[in-house]
């Protein structure tokens, strides 16, 4: 059954001034989001910088969201994606513990593993988790491409409830939101956010939501409304500055824009580098410039 819609935004994880993962930051961001109208959180993905953190942290975060999301109607749905299926199990564990109603995970990662491979791992998460799974299509950055067929033999398990496409590949969005109405796709590209909607989407997973979910919220509504004119406004001024952050540096410029409007949640952990002075000026100008500021 379909039932996740609306805004998600993929927290970041705040950091104190010592480096350590900062749960006041992060339950103060997501108070944020939930007052512009998010209907969830995605949370230890890539904009978390899960792979820089260590097993425990990735634990401690998302307890501190759960807190925080406590006594609300949000879904938090934990990305468990990590190199090991016994790791993955292990996180996947704990998120249900935690309260999650849906895990999620990247492929696994750095061997190249084959299809088969890919695919016994998220049967076996769907059967051992005891937690409905969202899978995780993002070639860019796995470098696993799943096929319409692949995710056709994916989606015959009833414990997999839908797919985060990480992808600009419209065609195949299109396709898999006809053929299987009862899943959750999320589209996980936030600059076509409106595109996808227009095809059928009714849910999105993003970095950017973090600073632009007021934003966003409204492009969802005018969309689900059919004012795709006006929608197309939102979208465009949320373009403007994700080109700034994709040449910046998309997690590290999320977590500036954060700082901008007054929510420090520290710097990416290296080898991220910080912004340049220069970077700052120029995402700065391009937040005021459209309305995040
Ligand atoms: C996550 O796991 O945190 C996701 O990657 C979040 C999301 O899908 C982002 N994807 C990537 O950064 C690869 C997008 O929000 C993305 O940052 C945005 O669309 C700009 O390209």
């Amino acid at each position: 059954m379909k039932e996740y819609r609306g805004i998600f935004p993929a927290l970041v994880t705040p950091f104190d001034e010592k480096g350590r993962v900062d749960a006041d930051r992060m339950q103060r961001l997501v108070e944020k989001n939930l007052r512009q109208g998010v209907a969830g959180f995605y949370v230890g993905g890539s904009t978390a910088e899960s792979y820089l953190l260590s097993m425990d942290e990735r634990k401690y975060a998302l307890e501190a969201v759960m807190e925080a999301v406590q006594g609300t109607e949000a879904s938090v749905i934990a990305n468990v994606g990590v190199f090991a299926t016994e790791h993955g199990l292990a996180l996947a564990d704990h998120a249900r513990r935690a309260g999650v109603s849906a895990i999620s995970s990247v492929p696994p990662f750095y061997f190249p593993f084959c299809m088969e491979e890919y695919i016994h791992y998220y049967n076996t998460l769907a059967e051992r988790a005891q937690m409905p799974v969202i899978l995780y299509n993002i070639p860019a950055m796995s470098g696993v491409t799943f096929k319409k067929e692949d995710i056709q033999r994916l989606f015959e398990n009833e414990n997999i409830i839908g797919m985060k496409h990480t992808s600009y590949d419209l065609f195949q969005l299109q396709q898999l939101i006809q053929e299987y109405p009862e899943k959750n796709i999320f589209i996980g590209h936030d600059e076509i956010l409106l595109c996808a909607f227009s095809v059928g989407a009714e849910a999105a997973i993003g970095s950017t939501f973090n600073f632009m979910a007021e934003k966003f919220v409204r492009l969802a509504k005018l969309m689900n409304e059919g004012k795709q004119r006006e929608a197309l406004k939102l979208q465009d001024q949320a373009n403007r500055v994700i080109q700034v952050l994709c040449e910046v540096g998309v997690f590290k410029g999320v977590k500036a824009a954060l700082k901008f409007q007054g929510y420090d949640c520290g710097l990416c952990r290296e080898p991220f580098l910080p912004l340049s002075k220069r970077e700052e000026r120029r995402l700065y100008e391009t937040l005021l410039e459209n309305d995040c500021l």
